[in-house]
C-alpha cells in the first residue's frame, strides 16, 4: 500500500493507489488496426484506431517505469471456432466472418498474424495477455484471478474499440467493483461519434461508469507516483 494518488479528471479527480492499479490494454490488434486487415474490411477508416498507437505506447511506457502491470487483451477464437457463439459468427459482413481467410490470416483466430498484437505495443516478456472470446475481457477468461492475485482495485483503461470491448469491459468491471479511469485519447472508435459519446457515457452522471483524463495527465501522475507492484 502507497499514499493514494489523483489524476486531474472528469468528472473528478481519480484516486488511485499505484500499488493496487494496473494498466488495461484492451485488443490492439492487427486485425482491427492495420490497413488491409477485418477492420478495413468491414468499411471502417482504421486511421481512427491507428491515432491510438503513439499515447498509448508512452503510457505503457510511463506505466511500466512506475512498476504499474500492464495487461494486454486479445479478441479472437480457437482455430475450431468452438469457443465463438453462432450468433457471433453470423453477425457483421456475410464474406468476411470470423473464421474466414483475411489478408493476415483467418480472421480473429488465436495464433494468426492478424489475432496478434501491432508491433509498436507488443507485450514485453512476463505481461499478462488475456484471450477473451467475448467483448468483455472477463467473460470467461482469467482476468478477475489474474486482478485478484495482484490485488488490483483500480483500472486504467486503454484500446479499442471505445463503444464496443473498451465500454463492456469498463462496465464489467464496475459490476465488479474496480475504480476504471479511460484514458481518453489511448481508447479508439472507427466512429467519431461514438468516441465522444463513449467517453461523455462513462463519466455522466457523476461518474456512472467511472473517470476520464488523457494521457499526458496520467502520464505526469505516474511520474510522480510511488511504485509498488512488483509483477503480474
Ligand atoms: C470489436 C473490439 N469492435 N475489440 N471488437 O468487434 O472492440
Amino acid at each position: 500500500m502507497t499514499a493514494p494518488q489523483h489524476i486531474p479528471a472528469t468528472p473528478t479527480p481519480f484516486s488511485f493507489d499505484p500499488s493496487t492499479t494496473a494498466l488495461l490494454v484492451i485488443d490492439m490488434q492487427r486485425d482491427f488496426l492495420l490497413p488491409g486487415g477485418f477492420g478495413e474490411s468491414l468499411g471502417n477508416d482504421v486511421e481512427l484506431l491507428r491515432g491510438v498507437i503513439d499515447p498509448l505506447a508512452r503510457l505503457m511506457t510511463a506505466a511500466r517505469s512506475a512498476n504499474i502491470p500492464v495487461i494486454h487483451t486479445r479478441e479472437g477464437h480457437l482455430p475450431d471456432l468452438s469457443d465463438c457463439p453462432p450468433a457471433k459468427l453470423r453477425r457483421g459482413n456475410s464474406s468476411q466472418r470470423i473464421g474466414d481467410p483475411g489478408q493476415f490470416g483467418r480472421i480473429l483466430v488465436r495464433g494468426e498474424y492478424g489475432h496478434d498484437i501491432v508491433d509498436e505495443l507488443a507485450p514485453l516478456p512476463g505481461e499478462v495477455v488475456i484471450d477473451k472470446p467475448g467483448k468483455g475481457a472477463f467473460y470467461a477468461t482469467e482476468l478477475g484471478a489474474v486482478l485478484a492475485r495482484n490485488n488490483v482495485e483500480s483500472l486504467l483503461v486503454t484500446g479499442v474499440t471505445t463503444e464496443v470491448c473498451v465500454h463492456t469491459t469498463v462496465r464489467e468491471a464496475n459490476d465488479r467493483g474496480y475504480e476504471c479511469l479511460v484514458v481518453s485519447d489511448c481508447v479508439g472508435s472507427y466512429f467519431p461519434e461514438f468516441q465522444r459519446v463513449g467517453l461523455d457515457m462513462i463519466a455522466a452522471q457523476g461518474g456512472i461508469f467511472g473517470w476520464v483524463a488523457d494521457s499526458a495527465t496520467v502520464i505526469d501522475a505516474l511520474a510522480s507516483s510511488t511504485p509498488a507492484h512488483t509483477s503480474a
